[in-house]
């Protein structure tokens, strides 16, 4: 079995969880999840990083033993990680004795290599993000990655060569251009590199707790130096042969843009040092702010994972477990996996609104009172479409490239298609009439069954705990995305909806959208024949690539052919459009989507469960004049 290492950035404790430091944990837990889906053997590190010059402030001020405040802080790290679905195969702490252990190691290491020598810093620190800073990197006299304040320091330290090591770095990221992703980041730490590297602070001398200089213990190992080491340990360094040869290199760290330079540039140079294979990747993603604002605990505009999913799950009354879900589901579905993201609460309902309501929820519920009404809730022996399958399958496919080059929402996209072909399959095969055609029937409904446990297993990575439910209630807890699993016969739990639909209105968040469509004016007829509006005919059409929901058809208005592109595509599917008279506005100025432009726009009526194509009542030819 092939194996896969992940890592997360280990955490501070000065801090407590908030949305965008479990984001990284949620996405490598997707990545996790997913690799196992795939049959990799994988190790799932993640935990906290204790050594910190503000723990020992703290503890101090609360009047506690430093190892007392981590022991109580990691503790709830670990509790929330726990809650949210954080599937690691060791939460290590950087006060592990294993740990300790490690870190005196591979300094001494060093140290008799020659690669680690006594100086003299001086300069400016920040507490916050244990970070030297040179005078140009301050801004505005402080810490330019928190803002916060720095204090100047001049002490005996131990310094690491990294100097020693800019060639062969440079070397290296010539040589291997996916060892930091995405691109824009192996640019910019490449460019560091190029620019010149000078050696590094790896002790301090005015506080103590941390792991000290084995061979001079006036001096506290530099907490990066510390931290960096977590990824040998968690893997068995020094303790389990076996197992460190067997997971050593990484295959995925995973970080936050923040920190590049120290993964990217000292860590890979430590190893080198120590004569030790570099991780094979490096993923740094993007930060979560808060409607438009930097997450600050300083400004109090940071938000509690755990008290975010209580609160929406008594609004959307739905679990405890599955608003984690939604809130998995939407910083995975929301941003392109490696930029930023804005956490917005209007934003927040409309995607559980559309995608987990109305797409996903509707098509569970409608197929299971469909197995309820027609077949007792049993499992009906029927066969299953094959273009159905095929369709299905190209897009899990699509949705298994995405997720290898961690495209997490793209990833999410293809499934949606999947969920949008399914809905669209109820409208297409309409099993309402086929009560006295019961293999077709059958065949119908184990199509939709099958189709929905596929798109289940491939969402379990995202959503663990809802995909749990759903495949429990299908009579399978095996995640397995082939098809013919379920059990015939079987019959489905009758669960009460899954994402019932939250009117926003309800919760005062009216859209301005909304706002304006209450206001509209009266017009003049004039005002409407300042519209061409037109019956055109569609001569062909297909799936915009990487959209869920546009579709692009070419179509005839009798004199000329154009492009449009419309929002139909969870509706229909292109086939079925082919040959349709459908009603167009001519004069709209043309507008750019995904990149097509499109010259006009199709009619449609529609309300918040249906979605219908104008059509015509009588057959007119192309290019004819809607007044
Ligand atoms: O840097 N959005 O710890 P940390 C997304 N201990 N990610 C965020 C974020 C946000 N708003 N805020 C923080 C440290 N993060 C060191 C790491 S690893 C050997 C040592 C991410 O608690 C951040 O980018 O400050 C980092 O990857 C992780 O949370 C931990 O940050």
């Amino acid at each position: 079995m092939e194996k896969f290492y992940i890592t997360t950035a280990i955490y501070y404790l000065n801090d407590k969880p908030h949305i965008g430091s479990v984001s990284e944990a949620i996405a490598a837990d997707v990545i996790a999840r997913y690799k196992r889906l795939r049959g990799f053997d994988v190790f799932f590190s993640t935990g906290t990083d204790e050594h910190a010059q503000k723990i020992e402030e703290r503890a101090r001020k609360e009047g506690i033993d430093p190892q007392e405040f981590v022991d109580r802080a990691s503790s709830v790290w670990r509790g929330i990680f726990d809650d949210f679905g954080i599937s690691y195969s060791r939460f290590i702490r950087t006060s592990d004795k294993d740990h300790i252990e490690v870190v005196k190691h591979f300094f001494q290491k060093l140290y008799e290599k020659g690669d680690i020598y006594l100086g003299t810093y001086e300069g400016w620190y920040c507490v916050r993000d244990a970070t030297f800073l040179k005078d140009s990197e301050l801004v505005d006299g402080k810490c330019p990655i928190c803002g916060g304040p720095v204090q100047k320091i001049k002490e005996d330290n131990y310094f690491f060569k990294l100097s020693k090591y800019q060639q062969k770095l440079s070397k290296y990221y010539e040589e291997h251009k996916n060892f930091m992703q995405p691109p824009h980041r192996y640019n910019e730490v490449k460019n560091v590199i190029e620019s010149g590297l000078q050696d590094v602070s790896v002790s301090r001398k005015s506080f103590k707790f941390g792991v000290p200089v084995p061979f001079d213990e006036k001096h506290t190992i530099y907490v990066w130096f510390d931290a960096l080491l977590n990824y040998l340990t968690a893997v068995g360094f020094l303790h389990d042969e076996a197992m460190f040869n067997k997971y050593w290199p990484a295959d995925l760290h995973l970080i936050g843009k923040d920190i590049t330079r120290f993964h990217g540039i000292v860590w890979p140079a430590m190893l080198m040092s120590y004569g030790l294979p570099l991780p094979k990747a490096i993923f740094a993603h993007g930060f979560w702010n808060l409607e438009g604002q930097k997450m600050s605990k300083s400004t109090g505009n940071v938000v509690n994972p755990s008290e975010f999913a209580k609160n929406f799950s008594k609004l959307a009354k739905i679990s405890e477990k599955a608003s984690i879900d939604v809130l998995r589901y939407y910083l995975t579905r929301e941003v392109t996996f490696g930029q930023d993201g804005n956490f917005k609460m209007e934003t927040y309902l409309s995607r559980y609104n559309s995608d987990l309501a109305n797409d996903f929820g509707n098509l569970l519920n409608r197929t299971v009172s469909m197995l309820y009404k027609y077949f007792n809730g049993e499992i009906p022996n029927g066969e299953i479409d094959p273009e159905a399958k095929g369709f299905i399958e190209n897009e899990k496919n699509k949705y298994f490239d995405e997720m290898d080059n961690y495209a997490l929402s793209y990833g999410l996209e293809y499934l949606w298609n999947i969920v949008g072909y399914l809905n669209n399959y109820i409208q297409v095969k309409k099993p309402w009439t086929l009560k006295t055609d019961r293999k077709n029937l059958a065949n119908v409904i184990y199509t939709l069954l099958e189709g929905i446990k596929v798109v289940t297993v491939l969402l379990s990575p995202i959503m663990p705990f809802v995909a749990d439910t759903i495949l429990k209630s299908l009579g399978t807890a095996e995640l397995n995305s082939n098809w013919g699993t379920l059990g015939k016969g079987h019959k489905v739990d009758k669960l009460p909806p899954i994402f019932p639909r939250i009117e926003k209105e309800k919760i005062n968040l009216t859209t301005k959208k909304e706002e304006k469509e209450e206001e509209k004016e009266m017009i003049e007829y004039d005002d409407f024949a300042r519209l061409d509006l037109r019956v055109a005919k569609i001569i062909a059409a297909e799936r915009v690539p990487k959209s869920r929901k546009l579709i692009k058809l070419t179509i005839s208005l009798g004199d000329e052919e154009r492009t449009i592109v419309g929002g139909i595509a969870l509706h229909y599917n292109p086939d079925e459009l082919v040959g349709k008279k459908i009603i167009v506005i001519k004069n709209l100025k043309p507008r750019k989507l995904m990149g097509i432009t499109s010259q006009g726009m199709l009619l449609a009526a529609t309300n918040e469960n249906e979605f219908s194509l104008l059509t015509l009542d009588r057959d007119v030819k192309e290019g004819s004049k809607i007044s």
